[in-house]
């Protein structure tokens, strides 16, 4: 089952947001293998954005992420990195689908609300940035087979 990193930002988190958008994730059907709020320091922001370093807005993303807290989320299901892709819309809240949640709860390109792994790669090296082997729960639910087809 394909898995991907999501981070709640903390315009989401002062805004109030995370529950209404947690819930998105979990009616789509994707299931949570990981889930914790913490206050990230400046040097894990900045290796996770690492490729951005250099452009105009690295500085002030950086500051924004790490002014923290942060909520981080590792959420599965079949095709997962894209569904998750999709459900949350293009970088600028101005341009974002109605209907994503940047779409939906946002106008800046920078307070976007969520972070959303962009591919199989990042995917695994942002899980595994930001959570231990440990941290991460692997079971079936009881629906499953209602949402993934799975017996
Ligand atoms: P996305 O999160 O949509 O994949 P990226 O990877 O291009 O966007 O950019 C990473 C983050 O950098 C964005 N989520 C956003 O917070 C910030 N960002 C991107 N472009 C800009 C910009 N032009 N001005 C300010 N912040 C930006």
């Amino acid at each position: 089952m394909e898995r991907t990193l999501i981070l709640f930002k903390p315009d989401a988190i002062h805004r109030h947001l995370v529950g209404r958008i947690l819930t998105r994730f979990e009616e789509k059907g994707l299931r949570f293998a990981g889930l914790k709020l913490f206050q990230p320091t400046r040097a894990l922001i900045e290796r996770h954005y690492e490729v951005h370093r250099g452009r105009p807005f690295f500085a002030s993303l950086v500051a924004f992420m790490s002014s923290g807290p942060l909520i981080a989320a590792v959420l599965e299901g079949p095709g997962a990195i894209a569904v998750v892709r999709k459900l949350v819309g293009v970088t600028h809240g101005q341009q974002a689908e109605a209907g994503t949640i940047r779409g939906d709860f946002g106008l800046d390109q920078q307070y976007n609300l969520v972070h959303a792994s962009d591919g199989p790669e990042t995917a695994a090296a942002e899980i595994a940035l930001f959570f231990t082997p440990e941290e991460l729960a692997s079971y079936e639910r009881v629906t499953e087979r209602w949402i993934t087809r799975r017996q």
